[in-house]
């Protein structure tokens, strides 16, 4: 959809938001992996996640404030946890934690409310999901994961829960998929010939189905694919490949950019983490994304209580007034 991605060429500034139960360990979201925590005792994290401190109109607020066109939230991460109520598993916010709530539902709200625009971020891969199958190399100390899957179902299981999200929640604006790269692995001899096929013609399909200006975008780190609507690049710019993702990764195509980046190190709550950039730091970030007519997608790691740590609110209202004074908003 022309006028979707226009919008979003022009939008240059959003806010993500890496929230799950992850959130609680305050050591990032990869923890279940960095930790090799086993599935059964990471399953137990969901009965403490009780963010009563949480308030969707505050966060959209605050993105506002700073010149943020618009929020890309985490609605499952790569630990396979739906922070939205799902009907096709029971790991999910509403069933499993004691908060009981769709914090997305909420966030819908508030954003339409603010003219805000709002993204879900996906994850492809999954490590708790028997039918994430076979494995590859992310997770793969993680003691407890099934040895058998069936590749099919869960593919299925994605499109029941991505129909979801493009129901329940009114326009959303875009699906920011993330964690392709499991299939590096499966293509080699450890897992033989099977098939890997993601199947996206179908899930793209699927998506511009429901909500035809719904942008798509694939944190693949190759040149897009054939139904993707904007080009991301991880803590990188625009055909700079400086992570060393892989050999297509600086693959530039000709849709619209968007480059991502964290205010500290982290994605997810880290409470260890003291690498704050500065405001001076945030803004040429800003800047430099802009020179590449690219979006900045900047990252914020709220905490269990459900409340943006003060150091990233501060953050945001010094790159806000920088906005407001350089008539960036
Ligand atoms: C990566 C993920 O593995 C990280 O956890 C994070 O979500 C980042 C934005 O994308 O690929």
């Amino acid at each position: 959809n022309i006028e979707a991605r226009e919008w979003f060429q022009d939008a240059k500034f959003g806010m993500f938001v890496h929230w799950g139960v992850y959130s609680i360990l305050g050591d990032g979201e990869w923890v279940m992996q960095t930790q090799n925590i086993p599935v059964k005792a990471y399953e137990k994290l969901p009965t403490f996640f009780n963010p009563i401190e949480y308030n969707a109109k505050e966060w959209v607020k605050m993105a506002k404030d700073a010149g943020m066109k618009y929020i890309t939230i985490t609605s499952r991460h790569h630990d396979g946890f739906s922070m939205f109520d799902t009907k096709v598993t029971d790991y999910d916010i509403v069933d499993g934690t004691p908060y009981g709530k769709d914090v997305l539902k909420d966030l819908a709200e508030a954003c339409r409310a603010e003219g805000v625009k709002l993204f879900f971020y996906y994850s492809l891969l999954d490590w708790r999901d028997d039918n994430y199958f076979p494995r590859g190399r992310t997770g793969a100390k993680i003691p407890g994961r099934s040895e058998t899957g069936e590749w099919g179902k869960y593919i299925d299981f994605m499109k029941a829960q991505l129909t979801e999200l493009l129901t329940n929640y009114g326009e959303i604006a875009g699906i920011w998929f993330d964690g392709h790269w499991d299939q590096k692995d499966w293509d080699g001899k450890k897992f033989g010939k099977l098939n890997v096929d993601w199947h996206y013609d179908e899930i793209y399909k699927l998506i511009h189905d429901l909500q035809p200006q719904c942008l798509i975008g694939n944190n693949h780190h190759l040149a897009p694919i054939e139904g993707e609507d904007f080009q991301m690049f991880e803590k990188d710019l625009p055909g700079k490949n400086t992570k060393g993702w892989g050999t297509d990764a600086s693959d530039v195509g000709n849709l619209p950019f968007e480059v991502c980046e964290t205010i500290n190190g982290s994605w997810g709550f880290n409470l260890q983490d003291r690498k704050h950039k500065s405001k001076k730091e945030l803004v040429q970030y800003i800047v430099k994304a802009a020179g590449y007519g690219s979006n900045l997608l900047l990252n914020v790691g709220p905490m269990p209580n459900g409340e943006i740590q003060e150091e990233h609110k501060e953050s945001l209202k010094e790159v806000g007034e920088w906005m407001r004074a350089n008539g960036s908003t």
